[in-house]
């Protein structure tokens, strides 16, 4: 990593159903995030917290749609409105934003923020497609709608927060599908995303397939936006997210996935900016979730083996 690190946390739950995202960012900071970017070197600062206002205060229903189900749309704009501004100042000052959530909806703000005056690709890692609309999502639960509202789909085209000002579809590619709605599978496959199912890692191993992500994703954009969704592992390694699915890449093939991000992300400024989301400390054991995400976090900044 070529710039200064700067760690931003957003402790968000209220995109998820299930409490305790919001102690995500503590316990990955707990789990020695910035020690561990220190150790490679690289000079790191902790920003704190964007704040983010507590549900028993909240009306749910508030900004919901017109049409469709969009739980607590109103506070979700305020949080991403002010992570996107923190984003966008970081990059402004040359630093490198290392966004830590919370549910995944907070990546409408980090895609708003990086790509502010910047063409930007993104690597969204995940189990699920997050390509939900308000007229399509089975929960009501904006961390299954984030892809969606960054490019703009369904209502979301008609907000000035929501979708990302610099991210082209076609720049954007999705890797490690196993969890697709039905009435969000034609969301998908009618738009302009490259999507990646485990069935073509089966078939084709992750480092094929994510050199493919990486090229859809540099094709053309100054820098790309890594969205690390951890449920994305296998619930074996990573157990202690919000909605674990089976069937997730190895320990070695996450690893193996940041080793790329950060060597095709050697040429200055390529890699934009980095989230790690959907770490639950309550459904985890011994923080070990938190600890996976802060070893990848090294990988993709630059940690090799010897
Ligand atoms: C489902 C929905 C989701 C993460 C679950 C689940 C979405 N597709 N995303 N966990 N990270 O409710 O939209
Ligand atoms: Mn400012
Ligand atoms: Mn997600
Ligand atoms: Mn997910």
């Amino acid at each position: 990593m070529d710039r200064n690190v700067r760690i931003i946390g957003v402790p968000m739950d209220l995109g998820a159903d299930r409490r305790g995202v919001d102690m995500g960012p503590s316990a990955i900071r707990y789990a020695g995030l910035a020690e561990s970017i220190e150790g490679l070197g690289v000079a790191c600062s902790d920003w704190g917290d964007v704040h983010v206002p507590r549900p028993e205060g909240s009306d749910p229903d508030a900004g919901a749609p017109a049409s469709g189900t969009a739980k607590f749309l109103a506070e979700t704009e305020t949080v991403c409105t002010r992570l996107a501004h923190e984003v966008a100042d970081a990059v402004a000052d040359g630093d490198f934003p290392l966004v830590l959530g919370g549910d995944h909806s907070i990546a409408i703000g980090t895609a708003g923020g990086v790509s502010r005056d910047a063409e930007t690709g993104i690597v969204w890692f995940d189990a699920h497609g997050d390509f939900n609309t308000p007229a399509t999502t089975p929960s009501g639960n904006v961390h299954g709608m984030g892809l969606a509202a960054i490019l703009g789909k369904g209502p979301f085209a008609d907000t000035d927060w929501a979708p990302a000002p610099n991210v082209a579809e076609e720049n954007v590619a999705l890797v490690g599908l196993r969890s697709v709605d039905a009435a969000e599978r034609p969301n998908i496959r009618n738009s302009d995303v490259t999507a990646y199912t485990m069935t073509d890692i089966d078939a084709r191993g992750v480092t094929e397939v994510v050199t493919e992500a990486l090229d859809v994703a540099t094709d053309g954009t100054d820098g790309v936006h890594v969205s690390l969704d951890l449920d994305w592992l296998d619930p074996t390694e990573a157990p202690g997210v919000g909605t674990p699915e089976r069937g997730g890449v190895s320990y070695r093939e996450a690893h193996a996935a940041m080793e790329l991000i950060s060597e095709r992300a050697a040429d200055p400024g390529r890699l934009a900016s980095m989230e790690l989301v959907e770490v639950n400390p309550i459904l985890d054991r011994h923080n070990q979730t938190a600890e996976l995400g802060v070893e990848l976090a090294a990988s993709a900044l630059g940690k090799v083996i010897l």
